[in-house]
């Protein structure tokens, strides 16, 4: 399989898919997009690479393919990794998927965007967030108090769904989740121990945006 993937550096959605592919052992393009510069929102590249206007794309042998959760399921379908193991597994995979996608990302990538990448982010709309994010890690670390990974006894996609946002500098998500919430740091470094494991930047690399914090 040839694998190109449109992504930014700080974009946690990219690094779900650059993680998944690293952990199964293959090797991907990597395409630096100027998502700083505003290229997904211009006509152009919605018509030419995701209609959506998101990032990342993922090109499997030339074929775009878009949203991390359907990828995901399709790269553990293939690699024969990180899937569920019979029905209920699979139900929980795509429950904890649906709600990473709807919540834990979507809070967490907005408020730290905004928190670190903007140069006046108004302060209503962080705090509403950030109490938005404080319910979702507060579910996250209860379910993760007495289980090693989200689903079952191995990680699976909703693992590594979930573990992206939470993976770059506490300096840009303010989250020291080391001191606040010590079930997701220990399930963090069970994640980190994974054969071929990186971090979010070694994974993208490329010309950063600028940092406010
Ligand atoms: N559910 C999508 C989320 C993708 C997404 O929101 N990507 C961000 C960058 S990490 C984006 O392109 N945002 C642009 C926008 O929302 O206008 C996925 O899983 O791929």
């Amino acid at each position: 399989m040839a694998y190109r993937l449109h992504y930014f550096p700080e974009s946690g959605n990219s690094y779900k898919l650059a993680l998944m592919l690293t952990l199964c052992g293959e090797d991907f393009e990597p395409i630096w997009t100027d998502f700083g510069g505003g290229v997904t929102r211009t006509a152009e590249w919605r018509e030419r690479v995701n209609e959506m206007g998101e990032i990342p794309v993922l090109e499997d042998s030339g074929v775009r393919l878009t949203q991390t959760g359907p990828i995901l399921l399709r790269l553990a379908e293939r690699y024969g990794r990180f899937g569920g193991e019979d029905d209920a597994e699979r139900f929980e995979i795509l429950r904890w998927l649906f709600w990473d996608n709807h919540k834990l990302t979507s809070y967490m990538a907005t408020y730290r965007f905004l928190r670190a990448f903007t140069a006046s982010a108004d302060r209503g709309v962080l705090a509403f967030l950030r109490g938005r994010l404080d319910d979702c890690l507060g579910i996250l670390e209860r379910h993760l108090r007495d289980r090693a990974f989200v689903v079952g006894r191995r990680p699976t996609v909703a693992d590594i769904s979930i573990i992206a946002y939470l993976s770059f500098p506490k300096e840009e998500s303010g989250y020291d989740l080391a001191a606040t919430h010590p079930a997701i740091h220990a399930w963090q470094g069970r994640i980190a121990a994974l054969p071929h494991w990186r971090a979010p930047y070694d994974l993208l690399p490329g010309k950063r945006l600028r940092r406010y914090v």
